[in-house]
């Protein structure tokens, strides 16, 4: 195993590690007794250890023994709405005692209480209460996050949220990529007019994020209860014609087919997907349209309509996983309990799991060509964890198996 051009002194070498690369043939692209070299932020070499020369370890600038613990690709959270103000604590316990949804949206509830609190909230506080979670996140071995705005729901909110989400990539080492997601739910003062929001959406914030670079890609709620298909299609052409990618939250609570239509728009991701029907998965699968699966939610809603995991395993749909971290549908911030509930509620192998939060996750960002798997030429993201096989990721419930989370090649926790 030479490498051509490989550097004469490594900025650090990581010894003795149990490699689950998720890239090759076996499972979980393991290799054991195995080393990776770091320089420039970069993989530039991995390998069996005892190919390694004695000069290549008296020479890196740093040398760092991993005691034969497993190391994975970074964890890459691909749908998020980590940006939030306050908590539904309260919602949740209204519902507990009997309470219907009706009656919590009286009271000001739902998703619209979740905007208030974010008109309310200064940027510093919004910032303040969301790193709280990117930390916890970044302890779990997450190194990618993308992030969606939605809860500002005008443009001078939605820009705030973005702004937010902007600052936390540059106040921590993850990379975090921000979503814009102003077709999430329509603001009170627009009720009844929600194609006249459509408009704002299209001919003001679009255009703003763009101008902006405030996000690399827009999202939007295709349901019922949301927007329809019809207009989604004016959010996706107007991202388009701006140099944004798509993605959908489609197929959660029916069979609306904004996944054939996100496919034509060449969506990066849709997401959710219970309802999800043959000519979705199909459609998907020809787009190369990731399919970015989400216990949380299906946990926390108590919904028992599951996903078509069979289907999409039989069309050839990758399959992501994703914590969807938001306050009124999936309180985690924990990809390892949803690679447990993934497997439990959904029936994916602890396999398919964790490909959910790497490769596939790297897939439904469009970045898997830097990130996702440990190979040459990536990123130098990576977790190093306590445990003793790869399937103990997705088998514990809760507790933290984390023994370091590795970005660019520096130790950012552990
Ligand atoms: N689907 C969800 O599960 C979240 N948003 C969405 O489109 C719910 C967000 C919330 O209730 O605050
Ligand atoms: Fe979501």
């Amino acid at each position: 195993m030479t490498i051509p051009d490989l550097p004469d002194v490594f900025d650090s070498l990581w010894l003795d590690a149990c490699l689950a690369t998720m890239a090759g043939k076996r499972p979980y692209g393991m290799l054991e007794k195995g080393a990776m070299a770091v320089n420039d932020g970069r993989i530039v070499w991995l390998g069996p250890q005892d190919r390694l020369s004695a000069d290549a370890v008296a020479t890196a600038r740093s040398v760092v023994r991993l005691g034969n613990r497993w190391v994975t690709p970074g964890l890459v959270d691909c749908h998020t709405h980590l940006v939030y103000a306050d908590n539904r604590a309260g919602e949740f316990e209204m519902r507990l005692n009997g309470a219907t949804y009706e009656e919590i949206a009286r009271f000001g509830g739902g998703i619209i209480s979740t905007v208030t609190a974010v008109r309310n909230a200064t940027e510093t506080e919004l910032f303040d209460q969301s790193a709280v979670r990117l930390k916890a996140m970044l302890a779990e071995g997450v190194t990618t996050v993308e992030i969606k705005s939605g809860y500002g729901l005008d443009t001078e909110n939605e820009l705030k949220m973005l702004r937010v989400v902007r600052r936390l990539d540059e106040a921590f080492p993850a990379d975090v990529l921000a979503t814009f997601l102003g077709a999430h739910a329509l603001p009170p003062e627009y009720t009844g007019r929600s194609d006249a929001y459509i408009d704002l959406v299209t001919d003001a914030m679009i255009p703003a994020v763009a101008a902006d670079g405030l996000a690399r890609a827009v999202d939007a709620f295709c349901e019922r209860i949301a927007f329809s298909p019809e207009q989604i299609e004016r959010v996706f052409s107007a991202s388009r014609q701006n140099g944004l990618d798509v993605k959908l939250h489609a197929e959660q609570l029916s069979d609306s087919k904004g996944a054939v239509m996100a496919a034509r728009f060449g969506a990066l991701s849709a997401d959710h997907l219970e309802y999800l029907a043959d000519d979705g998965a199909e459609a998907m699968a020809a787009a190369g349209t990731v399919a970015v699966l989400l216990p949380g939610p299906f946990y926390f809603l108590g919904e028992t309509r599951k996903p078509p995991v069979d289907l999409l395993r039989r069309r050839g749909v990758t399959m992501a996983l994703s914590t969807d971290c938001n306050p009124g549908t999936s309180p985690t911030t924990s990809p390892l309990l949803m690679m447990n509930m993934g497997c439990v509620n959904f029936g994916l192998t602890p396999a398919e799991a964790l490909a959910g939060f790497t490769l596939n996750a790297a897939s439904a960002l469009g970045i898997q060509d830097r990130r996702g798997t440990l190979e040459i030429g990536k990123q130098a993201d990576f977790a190093v964890w306590d445990i003793q096989e790869p399937a103990e990721l997705a088998y514990r419930m809760g507790g933290n198996p984390c023994h370091m989370t590795v970005i660019g090649g520096e130790i950012v926790n552990g």
